[in-house]
């Protein structure tokens, strides 16, 4: 079953436009953020939020960046496995990614390894409904169960995480 963050933090009624931007220094190619759209397009299809991506990265509503190691946050990111990325509750917006991953698109090897490998697209719809307010799922079929195995695609939402977003919004 789904669960909310602590107090239910959510955008507010109101905030149906999300805007989403990239940190400029990290040059995602458009096939890289193609898979982020894809993945705000699952909840978007489930919801009243669109999400839109602005080049304006402080004044987005959600912020994507990779980074690694220690990036000022407190919660820093520890290599190949272990933490993949971190999302916050709303109204946070940041959404960061560990640089050091064997990141995975559409089954090609970003960093080039086939070693723990870990596909992009699965931990941003994950990822994007912790910015949306869902916390972790018991439901083993959900995006939101709290784990995955290496080299699993799981993108699709599951009916228990529908039932999530759509009592939040
Ligand atoms: N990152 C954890 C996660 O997103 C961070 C985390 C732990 C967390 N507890 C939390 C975030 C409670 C919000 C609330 O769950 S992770 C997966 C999964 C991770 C894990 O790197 O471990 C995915 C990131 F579910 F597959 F294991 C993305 Cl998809
Ligand atoms: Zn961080
Ligand atoms: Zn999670």
């Amino acid at each position: 079953h789904y669960s909310f963050f602590p107090n239910r933090p959510r955008w507010p009624p109101g905030r149906t436009r999300l805007t989403y931007a990239f940190l400029p220094e990290n040059q995602l190619s458009d096939v890289v953020k193609g898979v982020f759209a894809r993945a705000f397009e699952r909840w978007s299809e489930v919801t009243p939020l669109t999400f839109t991506e602005t080049s304006s990265f402080y004044g987005a509503d959600l912020r994507i960046g990779f980074f690694s190691g220690d990036h000022g946050d407190g919660e820093p990111f520890d290599g190949v496995l272990g933490t993949l990325a971190h999302a916050f509750s709303p109204p946070a917006g940041r959404f960061h990614l560990d640089g050091d991953e064997n990141w995975v698109i559409d089954g090609d090897f970003l960093n080039s390894s086939p070693m723990s490998a870990v596909d992009l697209e699965s931990v941003a719809v994950h990822e994007i409904g912790h910015l949306l307010g869902l916390g972790h799922s018991s439901v083993e079929d959900a995006i939101m169960y709290p784990t995955i195995s290496s080299g699993t695609r799981k993108v699709e939402l599951a009916n228990d995480d529908i039932m999530g977003i759509q009592e939040l919004y």
